[in-house]
């Protein structure tokens, strides 16, 4: 029986382009809704807009040499669509994607296995304006159009694809992920969200099918927004209610990527509340001919949930978010009356942002998932936000982060022992970079980017402590947590 990671487990870390790259407006890139949704959150907030984010544009082989020099076999990347295509069809940008054939060919000159990531919530803005982006289905042809050139483009560099990141998240928090405009937000235009995640299940499934056709040995697998939830009592209405959450915020989704089939939990409940997607004939026998040869997960906080009785009291709500960083100031939970409502797990701890720590959780989605869907699996995000300090001297002494990825990393090795798959461990993230919904004070990097929300700096690139220890994890295969 094994009872450590396998010989050629992944050791990496992830990013995403809009979040690290920079370089919002150059080279001929045009303008993702990213940018747009961030321009948008440094008036409101004063967040980092992602126009020089992390300026991994400029330093891509100085962060490469960094990984490498922590040993990383991995590196998962998003591609960004309007880099390539800066109208999102029509033709491609030379010089943008001359910055991915670059960046490829130095993560394999260095030994790192680029994973790369199609689509992360970046759509190109001519799209939105075009037809107003994943709102319309006609978002499915032009992914198609760009997903088979990209993997046509680097077939034979690029074995292990990611399709689209965290359907889950983007259905809960639409307005962080895609831009949503402000007559669509009153509550009356929910179902868009999950017309959005169909339109995204119908290009997920091109994607997979575009990698089985055109990479020879490669494989395909979307990266999923993952959290594992507890019931917050024993009580047999909270363990329903348990129930119900797993299917509507986990299940809809796995059972889409493995079982090629809507949860019927879930459809149940959304087609009674007029939510659920409107699907056209041949929908579903594209998603069911094409389906996931393993699951990313993206995971970083456990979640709770609780009995809600449908009378009356109370009405549907979405996520709640933490825009401030102080403990306690999440602005609600989702709610769903008679089915469930999601709460705080009082055994649990939180991030400053009121995210549940959880390694127990880690091994326990690995080894339910895997249970049930018997597939591989890698962890394409998982890690700590917090605030980080840059010493006078330079350092940056980030044990909370260590104790965090210690706990994780030995959660997944204790999922290793029970008999679970897993290919690779690439926490969020490389180095710093800018936050979906809090800008760049809640760092989760190896490597501390110095740089503030207002002041972009020079963006030099810092090794915390966490990048001595992981180079020790790596080196040791994982066996050296201490
Ligand atoms: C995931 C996203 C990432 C990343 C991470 C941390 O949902 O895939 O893009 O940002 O969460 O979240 P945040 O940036 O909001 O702290």
């Amino acid at each position: 029986m094994r009872k450590s990671f396998p010989d050629h487990f992944l050791w990496g870390a992830s990013t995403s382009a809009y979040q690290v790259e920079g370089a919002a407006y150059e080279d001929g890139k045009k303008a993702s809704q990213q940018d747009i949704i961030n321009k948008d959150s440094y008036q409101t907030f004063g967040f980092a807009t992602a126009e020089v984010a992390s300026d991994q544009y400029h330093h891509f082989k100085e962060d490469i040499a960094l990984m490498k020099e922590m040993g990383f076999t991995a590196y998962r990347f998003s591609i960004a669509w309007s880099r390539v295509f800066p109208d999102g069809v029509g033709e491609v940008n030379e010089k943008g994607i001359q910055y991915y054939r670059d960046l490829i060919d130095e993560l394999i000159r260095n030994g790192i296995e680029p994973i790369v990531t199609l689509y992360h919530y970046d759509c190109p803005w001519a799209l939105v304006e075009k037809y107003g982006g994943w709102l319309d289905r006609r978002i499915v042809k032009d992914f198609e159009y760009y997903a088979r050139y990209i993997i046509n483009e680097f077939k034979d560099k690029v074995k292990i694809w990611t399709t689209i990141n965290e359907q889950s998240i983007i259905v809960q928090y639409w307005i962080q992920k895609c831009y949503i405009p402000e007559e669509l937000l009153d509550g009356k235009h929910d179902q868009l969200r999950y017309q959005i995640n169909h339109y995204m299940n119908l290009a997920q499934a091109i994607a997979v099918k575009l990698v089985h056709e055109l990479v020879p040995g490669g494989i395909a697998g979307a990266p999923l927004g993952y959290s594992c939830i507890y019931p917050l009592t024993s009580r047999p209405e909270d363990v329903m209610a348990m129930q119900n959450a797993q299917a509507l915020r986990n299940d809809y989704y796995t059972d889409i990527y493995f079982k090629g089939e809507y949860n019927k939990a879930a459809m149940i409940y959304l087609e009674e509340h007029g939510l659920a997607p409107k699907i056209e004939e041949g929908d579903m026998e594209l998603i069911r001919e094409n389906l996931s040869d393993f699951l990313a997960i993206n995971y970083y906080a456990s979640e709770c949930a609780k009995w809600c009785p449908d009378d009356g009291t109370q009405q549907i709500r979405w996520s709640g978010v933490n825009r401030s960083g102080k403990k306690g100031d999440i602005d609600g939970f989702e709610t769903h009356p008679g089915f469930y409502q999601m709460c705080k797990n009082p055994e649990l701890d939180t991030t400053d942002w009121d995210w549940a720590i959880d390694p127990i959780g880690m091994e326990y989605l690995l080894r339910d998932l895997y249970n049930r869907y018997n597939k591989p699996l890698m962890i394409t995000e998982n890690g700590l936000g917090a605030y980080d300090v840059l010493t006078k001297d330079g350092q940056v002494h980030d044990d909370y982060r260590i104790d965090y990825l210690r706990g994780h990393i030995a959660a997944c090795k204790r999922a290793i022992d029970k008999g679970v798959e897993l290919l690779a461990y690439c926490p969020w993230s490389a180095v710093d970079l800018l936050s979906t919904s809090n800008g760049v004070k809640k760092r989760y990097g190896f490597i501390y980017i110095d740089r503030t929300d207002d002041d972009p700096k020079d963006c030099a690139r810092i090794r915390k402590d966490s990048f001595y220890w992981y180079q020790k994890v790596i080196s040791t295969n994982g066996e050296d947590l201490t």
